[in-house]
C-alpha cells in the first residue's frame, strides 16, 4: 500500500514537472529545480512517519488515535492496528489518546475480552520488549501500566449497589511477591460482566491473608495469578492450600507463570475463553 502510494506521488509530481517544462520560461511559476527537490523532501517526510521505536515520545493525533474505528468489531488485521495505535499512544504519553482507542473500539462493537486480549495485552507486552531491549525506561513502562489502569477503569461503569450476582462471589489474587496484576484485573471485569460478584484483591496477597480472606468472604470461585517465573512453585503451593481446605471451591489460575500442572484448576490464558472455560472447566 505504502509502495503504490509513493509511486503514485512520483507520478504526479513528474507530471507537474513535465508540465512545467513545456511553458515558456517566463510562464514558469515553479522552476524546475524544485520538482526533484520536493520529491526528495516528500520521501523524507514519509519516512519520518515510519520511525516507531526511537526513544522519544511523540503526539498521537486524532486521526490515529481512536477517530477511524470503524471496525471495532476487530478482525484479525483490526485489532493489530487498534493494538498499534493503543501502543503509540501509551508510547506518547497519551491518556486521552489510548482512552479513544479502546473506547472506541467497544463503541464499534468489540467485546470487552476481544479488547483486553487482542488490543491492549499486545501492548503491554510489547512494552515488556521494548523495555528489555532498552528502548525504553522504567519510567515509560511504569507510565504505560498506570495509564492502562486508567484506561481499564474509565470503561468501566461507576459502582452501583450490588445488583444479587447471578453467579456467585469471586475472589481474585496474584500471590505473595507477585506485583504484575493487570491481567488479574482484566479478568475480574469480564467475569462481573458475566454476572460474578467480584472481590478483588491485587498484586501481592500475602499468602495467610489470602488463605483468611477465602475463609470470611466464602467466594464461590478464588482466581489466582503469578506471573513472575520464579513465582510458579508459589502459585502451585497457594492453589494446592485453598484446593485442600476447599475441595469443591471453584479454582481459576491465570497469568504467564500458571501451568496446567496444578491439580483441578481451571487454567485460562486467553481471556476470550474465560467466560466458555468457567461454564464447562473440564474442557
Ligand atoms: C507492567 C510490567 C511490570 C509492572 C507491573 C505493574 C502492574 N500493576 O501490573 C512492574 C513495574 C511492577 C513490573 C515489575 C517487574 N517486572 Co515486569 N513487566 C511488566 C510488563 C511490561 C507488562 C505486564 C502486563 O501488564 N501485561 C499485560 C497483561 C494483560 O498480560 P499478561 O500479564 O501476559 O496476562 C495475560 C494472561 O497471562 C492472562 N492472565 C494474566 N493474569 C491472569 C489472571 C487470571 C485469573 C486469568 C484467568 C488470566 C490471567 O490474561 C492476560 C491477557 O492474555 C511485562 C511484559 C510482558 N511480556 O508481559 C513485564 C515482565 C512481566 N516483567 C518482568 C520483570 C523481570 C519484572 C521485574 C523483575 C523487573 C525488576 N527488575 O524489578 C519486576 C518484578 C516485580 C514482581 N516481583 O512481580 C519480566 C518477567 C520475566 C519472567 N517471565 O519471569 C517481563 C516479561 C518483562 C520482560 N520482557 O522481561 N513489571
Amino acid at each position: 500500500m505504502t509502495m503504490i502510494r509513493i509511486v503514485m506521488m512520483l507520478i504526479a509530481l513528474l507530471r507537474v514537472r513535465n508540465r512545467v517544462g513545456q511553458l515558456h520560461p517566463h510562464e514558469r511559476r515553479w522552476p524546475n529545480f524544485w520538482a526533484p527537490l520536493s520529491v526528495i523532501a516528500l520521501l523524507a517526510l514519509w519516512g519520518l512517519r515510519g520511525i516507531r521505536y526511537g526513544r522519544s515520545l511523540y503526539p498521537v493525533t486524532e486521526m490515529s488515535a481512536g477517530a477511524d474505528n470503524s471496525m471495532g468489531r476487530g478482525t484479525g488485521r483490526e485489532t493489530e492496528r487498534l493494538s498499534r495505535l493503543y501502543l503509540e499512544a501509551l508510547r506518547a504519553a497519551d491518556g486521552p489518546g489510548a482512552y479513544r482507542v479502546a473506547a472506541g473500539a467497544l463503541r464499534e462493537g468489540m467485546t470487552t475480552p476481544r479488547l483486553y486480549q487482542r488490543v491492549i495485552a499486545p501492548a503491554m507486552h510489547e512494552i515488556g520488549e521494548l523495555w528489555e531491549q532498552g528502548a525504553l525506561t522504567v519510567a515509560d513502562e511504569h507510565l504505560a501500566t498506570a495509564l492502562t489502569n486508567r484506561v481499564l477503569a474509565a470503561l468501566r461503569p461507576a459502582p452501583v449497589e450490588a445488583v444479587a450476582p447471578r453467579q456467585g462471589r469471586a475472589l481474585f489474587a496474584a500471590v505473595e511477591g507477585e506485583q504484575h496484576a493487570l491481567g488479574l484485573r482484566m479478568a475480574a471485569d469480564i467475569l462481573e460482566d458475566a454476572g460474578y460478584d467480584p472481590v478483588y484483591l491485587g498484586a501481592d496477597v500475602p499468602t495467610e491473608a489470602l488463605l483468611q480472606a477465602v475463609e470470611s468472604l466464602a467466594p464461590d470461585l478464588v482466581a489466582l495469578a503469578a506471573t513472575m517465573s520464579t513465582l510458579a512453585p508459589r502459585l502451585e503451593a497457594v492453589a494446592g492450600e485453598v484446593r485442600r481446605a476447599h475441595p469443591r471451591l471453584g479454582l481459576l489460575i491465570g497469568g504467564q507463570a500458571a501451568s496446567s500442572r496444578i491439580d483441578g484448576a481451571t487454567l485460562v490464558q486467553d481471556l476470550e475463553l474465560l467466560f466458555e472455560r468457567i461454564a464447562t472447566p473440564q474442557a
